[in-house]
């Protein structure tokens, strides 16, 4: 009886100091890192002095409509209230959609007295080092051969076989098949002509050194393994072989630590000049001479490190501003408007297109491209033209000094991994 007296006597004392605690940190907000996310843990202190007898089962009913997780609720005398006859106090505590928290906040205080609250949110979980992309590989199914209709391998089982075959456990070195050349050597050839009058001249400098170094040519599928490591030479930049289209959470992640995750496989045969998903020609051809230039590299990486532990609405942004840039940027040089888009520098059609007369042209403008509704079924109907990169770079990092994250992330480039500093 004496130690169960006494294990009473500890719950009661551990209750106090966690209510006390939670009454000291009033408003303050503590920072937990989660795996299942954008929910916050929400501490709820509130009286029901004014109210008839139901206002407690219709106060409950207010975290239902919420569809609150109730994680403990507790009724207990309260001390400011102790001569009152109704000197109850509630204390709940919940897990709720960080959206829902200030809509649920006012239905209570709308409802009681005296509330009070303390929250915990939960960011989302994010990688610290590079082992940690091992859990960013969560693929967006949209243009997945095997699942949409549209996709011109849809009705093809031969290239969605090859597909699982290249797509894991990944080759070391791929060896394409006669068919697969054929259509990289159609891409590029042709890619080719346009890149001397339409890429900028970093790209051009890059690809220079690609073809000379990497095996870049229209008769070779250039390696993975040997891409990666004249990347890791100039700026750092390594690739990791993927599936296919990544979230934008994941993708942006990998950025941070200068890494880019990469497609293996090759479109479908009968679409030589277009694909609705990133192949190995839109990475190869897009993106790796650009990662080679170490200002453009230095901007990738930024990205990636405003992304980590972002809300769902800044990982939107973010990624549309990755659209407009290191998709379908373009740059004024010497005079001339040049692609240093992905995207463009992947695509004849679009690239044509996009230094044509017929699309609309902006000066870069973080703020404004971050919102811009973009296509990605037909050519983008506006492009964003920046100064240089290093005027984008610039203009970039006073974006991201505008978005709220209660924490800050350093990277330590001896040890590849992100440090996290809580802002005071
Ligand atoms: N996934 N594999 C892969 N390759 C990309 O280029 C890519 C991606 N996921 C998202 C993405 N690009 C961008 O459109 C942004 O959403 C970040
Ligand atoms: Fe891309």
């Amino acid at each position: 009886v004496g130690r169960r007296q006494s294990l009473i006597e500890d719950a009661r004392k551990e209750r106090e100091a966690a209510a006390a605690a939670a009454e000291a940190a009033e408003a303050s907000e503590q920072i937990v890192f989660e795996e299942d996310d954008g929910k916050a843990l929400l501490n709820i202190f509130f009286t029901l002095r004014n109210s008839k007898t139901p206002a407690l089962s219709r106060t409950l009913k207010i975290f239902e409509t919420f569809e609150a997780k109730i994680h403990h609720l507790e009724t207990r005398p309260c001390r400011k209230l102790k001569d009152s006859l109704e000197g109850l106090e509630y204390f709940v505590r919940c897990e709720v959609h960080l959206s829902d928290v200030s809509t649920l906040i006012s239905s209570i205080k709308r409802n009681a007295e005296d509330v009070k609250t303390t929250k915990e949110v939960k960011f989302h979980w994010f990688p610290k080092k590079i082992a940690d992309l091992d859990r960013c590989h969560h693929l967006v199914t949209k243009f997945d051969p095997d699942l949409d209709h549209d996709h011109p391998g849809y009705t093809d089982p031969a290239y969605r076989q090859r597909r699982r075959m290249i797509d894991g456990p990944f080759p070391k070195y791929l060896e394409y098949t006669e068919e697969e050349i054929g259509t990289w050597r159609e891409v590029y050839s042709t890619l080719r002509d346009l890149y001397t009058t339409h890429a900028c001249s970093e790209y051009l400098e890059a690809f220079r050194l690609l073809e000379r170094h990497c095996g870049y040519s229209p008769d070779n599928i250039p390696q993975l393994e040997d891409v990666s490591r004249f990347l890791k030479e100039r700026t750092g930049f390594q690739l990791r072989p993927v599936a296919g289209l990544l979230s934008a959470r994941d993708f942006l992640a990998s950025l941070a630590f200068r890494v880019f995750q990469c497609t293996q496989y090759i479109r479908h045969a009968s679409s030589p000049m277009h694909s609705p998903e990133p192949d190995c020609v839109h990475e190869l051809l897009g993106h790796v001479p650009m990662l080679a230039d170490r200002t453009f590299a230095q901007f990738s990486q930024n990205l990636g490190l405003a992304s980590l532990g972002a809300s769902d609405e800044d990982i939107e942004k973010l990624s549309t501003l990755y659209w407009f840039t290191v998709e379908y940027g373009l740059c004024k040089q010497n005079g001339e408007v040049r692609a240093y888009g992905a995207g463009l520098l992947s695509s004849y059609g679009e690239l044509v297109h996009s230094l044509s007369d017929e699309p609309e042209t902006r000066e870069f403008d973080p703020e404004a491209a971050a919102v811009q509704p973009y296509q990605d079924q037909t050519y983008q109907p506006v492009y964003f033209i920046s100064e240089s990169f290093s005027d984008a770079k610039e203009k970039f990092r006073a974006y991201v000094a505008g978005i709220k994250r209660p924490f800050s992330v350093r990277f330590d480039p001896y040890t590849s991994s992100v440090e996290v500093l809580d802002n005071p």
